[in-house]
């Protein structure tokens, strides 16, 4: 195996491991803030001895719309969803993972958007193999959110390298070839103005066959009941 894809499958496993820590510290309402759970992720990728490839983004309800957006110490519960974007650098190599998670109880209409960008992550991770253009498996996604696709205004991934935004591109330019032993991030979004937020991403690798999925971590929705809610 490659120097790069063992660094990167490290990070993966990293921020699976991380991810799953903290849905059970938020069911235990160990988090208030958004800086509660960035606090705590750079804590986590310290204990593994790595290292963040970027600064943690966690955005509640509306901080979403911006994808770029920075802890706060806006409240989690009952806000709704919330973006928890992530990566453990692994000697010098970059991963980077997403899950958006819901603290209090999810409406229908917001269950049936989060099912729509998981759809277009599965489904755009599915079209990933050697040789195929990522502005390809870019269009796929705007074709499957449909009329939700205005909402989703950045590309669909990039390359992962000792860079975080690397090449190649899964966006809106033509001629982003994938070559087997690219490893590229899958991360489908909707973020409708003044409301929310989701993104869903993973980190693939190209293979002369297809793809294997590096990132792990459960896509099922999260729901984080409130504590006047429980018996
Ligand atoms: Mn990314």
């Amino acid at each position: 195996m490659d120097k790069k894809l063992r660094n990167i499958s490290s990070g993966c496993r990293i921020n699976d491991k991380i991810f799953s820590k903290i849905v059970r510290r938020a069911r235990r309402h160990g988090f208030v803030t958004e800086r509660d759970i960035a606090r705590f992720i750079k804590a986590e990728f310290k204990r593994a001895g790595a290292g963040p490839a970027f600064p943690p983004i966690v955005a509640i309800g509306k901080n979403a719309v911006d994808w770029h957006h920075r802890p706060t110490n806006a409240k989690l519960a009952g806000g709704g969803f919330c973006v928890i974007d992530f990566g453990a650098r692994v000697n010098s190599y970059c991963s980077d993972m997403t899950r958006t998670i819901h603290f209090g109880r999810a409406a229908k209409s917001g269950r049936a958007l989060y099912k729509k960008v998981l759809r277009a992550n599965v489904l755009c991770t599915g079209k990933i193999r050697a040789g195929i253009d990522g502005h390809e498996v870019y269009m796929h996604a705007r074709k499957t959110l449909g009329k939700h696709a205005k909402y989703f205004g950045h590309g669909l991934g990039h390359g992962l390298k000792k860079i975080i935004h690397a090449r190649p591109r899964l966006g809106r330019k033509e001629g982003h070839f994938l070559r087997e032993g690219d490893i590229v991030t899958i991360e489908p979004g909707v973020y409708i103005p003044r409301r929310l937020g989701i993104r869903i991403e993973d980190d693939v690798l190209v293979t002369a066959k297809g793809r294997k999925l590096l990132s792990k971590s459960t896509k099922k929705l999260v729901e984080i009941r409130e504590k006047s809610l429980e018996k």
